[in-house]
């Protein structure tokens, strides 16, 4: 649940072969070997960075083959080798032979490299087996071919962003519609009993990683309803998307939000001090459009930023993910120093 997984193909790339050939030049009448040796091909080399946080990007990209080394050429030219191919991964992520489930690498620091596939070594072409007994050899060799294998590549997940709120709110329902994580979801309160997290491709490789948690009511800190437990799993996270019931279901979405606040600050100062994005939900079974603008006009005198949604029907979702990204693009940039988890 707390595991991002990815299993991808990596090949390094063949080596060239070397080739067989002789000089033949005017007047020179028996030229001697010069067949060139093979190029050795790149090898496919995984490394941390601290620009990314899940291993979403590996999804879109199964295969991946570094560039292979170019034959050789006559006239004693080498072969170019090929590319190294480097794929990035977050700080943190573990590395394991997909057969063996042996564990290959654990990424810690930025900037660590690790090679996953060795590519090929070029072969040797003639030139390169001449001898004083035998100067007009024809033997040559080809490339080797890359290392290839399969390899299951883990991260734990850190959340991102908390979603909170009263039970049927429809945290479960954002989170399905704006990830692959597919929690229950059900018209009774209490249908999320563990935290689930789901990785959101905000666009342009950026990721963010949601988690949706148990329902809290009022005297969640003190044990009603599921409690207040899960919000540890909330307390790393850069802001909270609170999300509130708008339709005929809640009797009063103010005093709705106002227990959710009040349970978050009677948990942690930490918790009720993160960044908010209010999230209106529900918007489809909105019977009654007052409730909707006094509800706005009450987050905007707070300034607090909101949006109205349904998750069901996907109205006005694909803005909030929008906020979703400059929000955490600006606390990033807001943080002074990046510290390592
Ligand atoms: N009409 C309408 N119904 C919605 C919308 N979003 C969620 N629902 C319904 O509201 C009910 C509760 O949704 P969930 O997503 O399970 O709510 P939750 O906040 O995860 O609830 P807990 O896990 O119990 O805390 C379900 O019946 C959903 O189908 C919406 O945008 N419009
Ligand atoms: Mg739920």
């Amino acid at each position: 649940m707390l595991i991002d997984r990815a299993k991808i193909y990596v090949k390094g790339g063949d080596g060239g072969n070397g080739i067989l050939a002789f000089r033949r030049e005017k007047f020179v009448p028996r030229g001697g070997p010069s067949g060139g040796d093979g190029g050795n091909g790149g090898s496919v080399i995984i490394e941390a960075t601290e620009s990314l946080n899940t291993l979403l990007h590996l999804r879109y990209r199964p295969e991946n083959k570094a560039g292979r080394g170019k034959h050789g050429e006559g006239s004693n030219r080498h072969g170019q080798n090929g590319e190294d191919m480097v794929i990035p991964v977050p700080v943190g992520t573990v590395v394991m032979d997909e057969l063996t489930e042996e564990v290959l690498h654990d990424f810690t620091h930025p900037g660590e490299q690790f090679v996953v596939a060795r590519g090929g070594r070029g072969g040797r072409g003639n030139a390169q087996f001449a001898t004083p007994t035998n100067r007009a050899p024809r033997h040559h060799e080809d490339g080797k071919p890359g290392e290839e294998r399969y390899l299951l590549i883990e991260l734990k997940l850190i959340a991102d962003v908390g979603l909170v709120g009263l039970p049927n709110a429809g945290k479960s329902t954002l989170i399905s519609r704006i990830s692959a994580a597919r929690p229950k979801i059900a018209d009774y309160p209490f249908t999320t009993l563990e935290p689930h997290l789901g990785v959101v491709d905000l666009g342009d490789y950026k990721t963010c990683v949601v988690a949706d948690i148990p329902g809290l009511i009022e005297g969640a800190h003190e044990g009603a309803g599921l409690g207040d437990r899960f919000l540890r799993h909330i307390e790393r996270t850069k802001f909270l998307v609170h999300v509130v019931d708008l339709s005929s279901l809640t009797k009063d979405p103010i005093e709705a939000y106002r227990t959710i606040r009040h349970e978050l600050a009677a948990y942690s100062p930490v918790v009720a001090e993160k960044p908010e994005i209010v999230v209106a939900n529900k918007i489809d079974a909105l019977d009654d459009p007052e409730r909707l603008k006094e509800f706005q006009a009450f987050c905007q005198n707070k300034g607090l930023e909101f949006y109205a949604i349904s998750a069901a029907a996907g109205t006005g979702v694909r803005e909030l993910i929008y906020a979703l990204r400059r929000k955490l693009v600006a606390i990033v940039e807001s943080e002074p120093t990046v510290t390592a988890t």
